[in-house]
């Protein structure tokens, strides 16, 4: 496309230039499998469009969620983020604090009635009728309920808004819920877990619902399928050690500084749906995501995981058919059209493999063969794999090199 054609836009949005701001469009565009013309459509109804005005509650968190987005570059998501909403009431954010900041709110309120983007941060406590988050001297609880009813849409932004996440831990001593639990069937609360949450996939939902204003397709979950239609397994860079057998065993032990895979540390990619690997946020610098910086993932983004599950507890594996989008017609169709790829071999990589590296893709590709249908073949070797007698370890094969 010629310069000509981006004339039509203005040159900044706010601090950041057209070219970033047209650059960031056209990657979300991607990010949302929509074809990359659509990025220049996002870019021109950010331009027409008033930005939208955001009221953002707070109830029970670290404020990570926040953090996460002010705490990042290329191109700075904090411009763009502000300068495509217009944030009226932030409790962390706004200059105006104490009444000032619930006379700006309720102002806001009333002058965008059906218009405004309520995203909610936190959990919200229920217990002796929400007493343990206050703000104002009011329950939260009541203020996320008497605000929903006014709004455009409502965002739910990290674990905790998108389903309890820590405070909601067992034993939950407050009572705390969802926004979605709070505000019930009449609502549909679109989820952005993560603890903290990516913040570009924020700003993704936030452009879609400026262009198409309309919510994006979403899971069972709520969460935009866009950004968690996969696992992260998946698009996981430590993969292939993954499928050759090869595990790290301990922090620091040989396979750990070798980069092999980190699922006998806990890892709960397999089980865990987030765009994390392709995505990157958080700009610590190269490969900044947690199974990138040698961190197993804790499935921060799932109800079932995080905060539930323990730690090293290893995550079950399962198979989920490709969705007839990507292996053409004929194929099943599964809700959410979710997909795992299995990267050849069609089966899991045994782990009581003699000392060493793993076993060649060939020997598994072999092994599958053997056992019969690929499917059963790789619910065999997963089942192995969750069970197996640890006959291998890196510190072991260092020891013998
Ligand atoms: Fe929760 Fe957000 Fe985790 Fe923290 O505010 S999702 S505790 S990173 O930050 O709500
Ligand atoms: Fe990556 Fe974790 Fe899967 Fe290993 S188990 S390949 S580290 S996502
Ligand atoms: Fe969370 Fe796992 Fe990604 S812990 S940030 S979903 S790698």
């Amino acid at each position: 496309m010629k310069d000509q054609e981006f004339e039509h836009l203005p040159s900044h949005f706010g601090m950041v230039s057209r070219r970033d701001f047209l650059k960031f469009c056209t990657i979300a565009a991607a990010t949302m499998g929509l074809p990359m013309s659509m990025g220049l459509r996002m870019a021109e109804a950010v331009a027409a469009a008033k930005r939208p005005p955001v009221i953002w509650l707070s109830g029970q968190e670290c404020t990570g969620c926040t953090e996460t987005l002010l705490r990042s570059t290329h191109p700075t998501v904090e411009h763009l983020i502000l300068n495509l909403i217009s944030v009226d009431y932030h409790e962390t954010l706004s200059v105006p604090s104490g009444h000032l900041a619930e006379e700006a709110k309720k102002a806001s309120i009333k002058e965008n009635k059906g218009k405004f983007i309520l995203v909610t941060e936190g959990a919200i406590p229920t217990k002796d009728g929400g007493i343990y988050c206050l703000v104002g001297g009011r329950p939260v609880l009541e203020i996320v309920r008497e605000t929903a009813p006014y709004a455009a849409a409502i965002v739910a932004i990290g674990s905790c808004a998108a389903w309890g996440g820590i405070p909601a831990a067992a034993p939950n001593p407050t009572g705390a819920v969802s926004t979605q639990e709070v505000l019930g069937d009449k609502f549909k609360v679109i989820n952005i877990p993560g603890c903290p949450p990516n913040p570009y996939n924020f700003l993704s939902t936030v452009l879609y619902l400026v262009t198409f204003k309309k919510l994006p397709e979403l899971d069972e979950k709520n969460r935009p399928l866009f950004a968690y239609r996969r696992l992260i397994h998946e698009g996981c860079e430590r993969r292939p050690h993954f499928d050759a057998g090869r595990f790290a065993l301990e922090f620091d032990d040989e396979g750990h500084r070798r980069g092999w895979c980190l699922y006998k540390l806990g890892c709960k990619g397999p089980v865990t749906y987030n765009n994390c690997p392709a995505v990157l946020f958080g700009d610590v610098g190269a490969r900044s995501w947690p199974v990138g910086t040698g961190c197993p993932c804790f499935g921060c983004s799932e109800k079932e995981v995080a905060f539930t599950e323990p730690i090293p507890a290893m995550a079950s594996l399962k198979f989920v058919e490709p969705s007839p989008a990507l292996v053409g017609e004929g194929a099943e169709s599964r809700p959410g059209g979710r997909v795992l790829r299995l990267t050849p071999p069609k089966t899991f990589a045994p782990i009581e493999a003699p000392r060493g590296a793993g076993p060649s893709a060939a020997t598994v590709g072999v092994l599958a063969g053997l056992a019969g249908a690929a499917l059963g073949a790789g619910a065999v070797a997963a089942s192995r794999l969750g069970k197996g007698k640890e006959t291998e370890t890196a510190a072991e094969t260092k020891k013998e090199d």
